[in-house]
């Protein structure tokens, strides 16, 4: 990144629990660029790449693409773009991602946001999406809530220690939820 210094937000929470509608909010608001991680790898099922048959198995299983893969799509993204503040959205999905990151892109986040969602919730949302996402049936949804549990919240609860977490309470309409996601933005100095 030259002389320019990322300033890095990762988005968490769990499956449906609004992370790119939010993303979405931010970036009208505070000029972010957006890169969603699930949304990147769909895109890689589309141009038909190498890893697109790989990716599509895992995505249909609930199942987290190896590190270097999505890494690498979004350092893509990250170095083709001229806006220094990047919201990341759906990684790190596991302490191993986390840790693949900070050793391939040298940085770690500035801000996490993480999106708290009674399951129940996520599971209606997901399932009313209707958008044509492979996983975005009952079997893979019970898979993805699985990973969710035993491999994200151990990220969310490292940032939590390291004193970068935002909790977000995901429950309410678009706009209740983004009233307690502006002040995070709000505050930023860089
Ligand atoms: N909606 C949003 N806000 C609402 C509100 N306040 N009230 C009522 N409805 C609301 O929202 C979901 C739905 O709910 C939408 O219809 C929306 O209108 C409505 P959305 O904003 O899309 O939620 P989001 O959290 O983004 O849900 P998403 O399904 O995208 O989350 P996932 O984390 O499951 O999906 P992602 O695309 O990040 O990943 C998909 C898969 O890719 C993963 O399971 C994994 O297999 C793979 N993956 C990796 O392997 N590695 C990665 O790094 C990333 C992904
Ligand atoms: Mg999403």
């Amino acid at each position: 990144f030259k002389d320019r210094i990322p300033f890095i937000t990762f988005v968490l929470g769990g499956p449906g629990s609004g992370k790119g509608t939010q993303c979405e909010k931010i970036v009208e608001t505070f000029g972010f660029k957006h890169l969603s991680a699930g949304d990147l790898l769909r895109q890689e099922i589309a141009s038909k790449s190498e890893y697109g048959s790989m990716i599509l198995n895992t995505i249909k299983d609930g199942r987290i693409v190896p590190s270097e893969v999505t890494i690498k799509l979004i350092q893509k993204e990250m170095e083709s773009s001229d806006n220094k503040k990047f919201l990341i959205d759906g990684f790190p999905r596991c302490e191993e991602n986390r840790v693949a990151f900070e050793q391939i892109i040298g940085a770690e986040p500035d801000i996490v946001l993480f999106f708290d969602c009674p399951v129940e919730e996520m599971v209606k949302r997901v399932l009313n999406r209707n958008q044509g996402r492979v996983d975005d049936n009952m079997d893979t949804i019970k898979k993805r809530l699985k990973v969710f549990e035993a491999l994200n919240l151990p990220v969310v609860n490292y940032y939590a220690e390291k004193g970068k977490l935002h909790k977000i309470c995901a429950l309410g309409t678009e706009d209740e939820i983004f009233e307690q996601v502006w002040p995070v933005f709000a505050a930023c100095k860089r």
